[in-house]
């Protein structure tokens, strides 16, 4: 690509309001420890740390109406739109240091945003383990890390639909998912009416990362923004232990990078989500480790080998 390279903005947010075990809230920390700003900047990218975010403590509390800690992720959430669209605003290119994947919402409204003032498009991978598509009706624990993509659908409580300020944020068209292995029984029926497009591990597994990844990139143009939102339990938990969600069957170390690799050949990203580490939960930071070289990838660590490929 010949587009100038925008300066990387670190945003730290430090919280694990939306899931359903402690200790996201040190994923930012994490990620500064591992050393994710020389890394990047090793590459030649200009980085700045922008710092943590804000917002309340975790009060720790049973759901109430389906939804845990519903006002908490919802000041968290303006927070982070806030902070990620002054960056984009700015012509940078956010990192979101999670936090749990309920902060989603707020990122990705504000990416939303951005693109409907600029005149882009959106497409927006998600890579998890989950869809993150219930609702209140449909959640089995009223963690709201397991909603963000059903709200930025404009399904969810109005707080939180309404925070880029358009209902729905997006559509869940542009949104595609890779690594998937954990859908609740109301959730998979909501994703199969939604029409969302789903690459799951059965995918992957018969088809191989590189075709999803074919599929996921297709039609990207020029006047595409593309988000990756990375939830660090997409990867398989032997390599990646530090998420509270773990679940068996991920993508391998070599898989990972096949798919951050693909999504750096298209020069194309243009804002980035890092959530749901887990330092509570990790074995000597090794999965901030893991992270980090993949993001490296992302940010095209191995382009140079492939110079006149
Ligand atoms: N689908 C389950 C579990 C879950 C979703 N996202 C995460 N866990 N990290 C739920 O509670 O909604
Ligand atoms: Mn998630
Ligand atoms: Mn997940």
């Amino acid at each position: 690509s010949t587009n100038p390279v925008p300066t990387v903005a670190l945003i730290g947010a430090p919280t694990d309001i939306g899931a359903g075990a402690r200790g996201a809230s040190m994923g930012p920390e994490a990620m500064r420890v591992a050393g994710i700003q020389p890394a990047l900047e090793a590459h030649g990218l200009t980085v700045v740390d922008r710092g943590n975010l804000i917002g309340p403590a975790n009060p720790w509390q049973p759901p109430t109406d389906g939804y845990r800690h519903l006002p908490e992720v919802t000041a968290w959430n303006r927070s982070v739109h806030e902070a990620v669209y002054a960056e984009l605003a700015q012509g940078n290119l956010p990192v979101l240091l999670g936090g749990d994947h309920c902060l989603a919402i707020g990122s990705i409204s504000a990416v939303a945003r951005h693109c409907r003032e600029q005149g882009k498009k959106l497409r927006v991978l998600w890579l998890d383990a989950h869809a993150d598509f219930n609702t209140s009706q449909l959640t089995p624990s009223g963690n709201i890390h397991g909603m963000p993509v059903a709200c930025l659908s404009g399904h969810g409580p109005q707080e939180l639909i309404e925070i880029g300020g358009h209902v729905p944020a997006i559509s869940p068209k542009w949104v595609r998912q890779i690594g998937i292995r954990s859908v609740d029984p109301g959730e998979k029926r909501f994703v199969h009416q939604q029409d969302l497009e789903v690459f799951d591990m059965r995918f992957i597994d018969e088809m191989g990362m590189r075709h999803a990844m074919e599929l996921a990139l297709a039609t990207l143009d020029a006047n595409t923004h593309l988000h990756v939102s990375f939830d660090v339990d997409f990867l398989e938990p032997e390599i990646a232990p530090g998420v509270g969600t773990t679940v068996n069957g991920g993508p391998t170390y070599r898989e990972a990078q096949l798919c951050m690799e693909m999504i750096a050949d298209t020069g194309r990203m243009a804002s980035l989500d890092l959530m749901e580490l887990n330092p509570a939960y990790d074995v000597k930071n090794r999965t901030a480790v893991v992270a980090l070289d993949l993001i490296e990838s992302l940010f095209g660590k191995s382009t140079l080998m492939r110079k006149g490929h």
